[in-house]
């Protein structure tokens, strides 16, 4: 996996985009700049997730952009998806692996002792940096510091993620990760495309 795919990771997560529509939403972020899409329903049946994967598959790939499935390891492989990413209560990632041997997986640790768990996958997503209401379990926030000793103790490329908007990007960069999953700050913008434009520009300032 090439890292660069890390640098503004979209968290399409269908209880944030609430009535809007989750295709077009996807085809405004993409058009900004997002460098992966990660299709997350947990509320949602599976049926009406491969539905939606199945036509935002088209759209991601027309911008050489990989689709990312949250949690379903059977439904990335049976749509052939990019990857998958994976949480502690989920199938672990080197068994993930078996399903999906060329496939991108991400892992959410749950903390540094968890890391452990992390054996197959190609990246880490630690967090949340910041209070989020996006994901109610996500626990208490790490913080930069939290941030920057999960960074330090793993070889894994890291996406931040959790709270991150427009004025704490710098921040959440400067501690060294190879990029910033956002959800509600782009999702829930009165223009998600300009919302992701201008997070895509600042991004890029920082890694170019
Ligand atoms: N995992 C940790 S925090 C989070 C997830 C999926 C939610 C991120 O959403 P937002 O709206 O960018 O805070």
């Amino acid at each position: 996996m090439n890292s660069t795919v890390l640098r503004c990771y979209v968290v399409l997560d269908l209880a944030v985009v609430g009535p809007r529509c989750p295709v077009e939403l996807t085809q405004a972020v993409l058009r900004g700049g997002a460098s992966a899409i990660q299709l997350r329903g947990k509320d949602r049946p599976l049926r009406e997730l491969a539905h939606l994967a199945t036509a935002l598959l088209p759209l991601v790939r027309a911008h050489n952009v990989p689709l990312i499935i949250n949690d379903y390891v059977d439904l990335a492989r049976a749509i052939d998806a990019d990857g998958v990413h994976l949480g502690a209560h989920d199938l672990p990632p080197a068994l993930a692996r078996r399903c999906l041997p060329q496939g991108i997986i991400g892992y959410s640790p749950a903390d540094c002792a968890d890391l452990l768990s992390s054996l197959g996958a190609d990246y880490l997503g630690v967090g949340p940096i910041y209070a989020t209401s996006t994901k109610a379990d996500a626990g208490q926030p790490i913080g930069t510091q939290g941030l920057q000793t999960l960074r330090a103790a793993t070889e894994l490329p890291v996406v931040a993620i959790g709270g991150i908007t427009p004025t704490n990007i710098a921040e959440v960069l400067r501690s060294g990760v190879d990029g910033l999953a956002i959800c509600s700050s782009v999702l829930c913008a009165a223009d998600p495309h300009t919302a992701m434009c201008s997070i895509v520009s600042t991004v890029n300032t920082y890694f170019d």
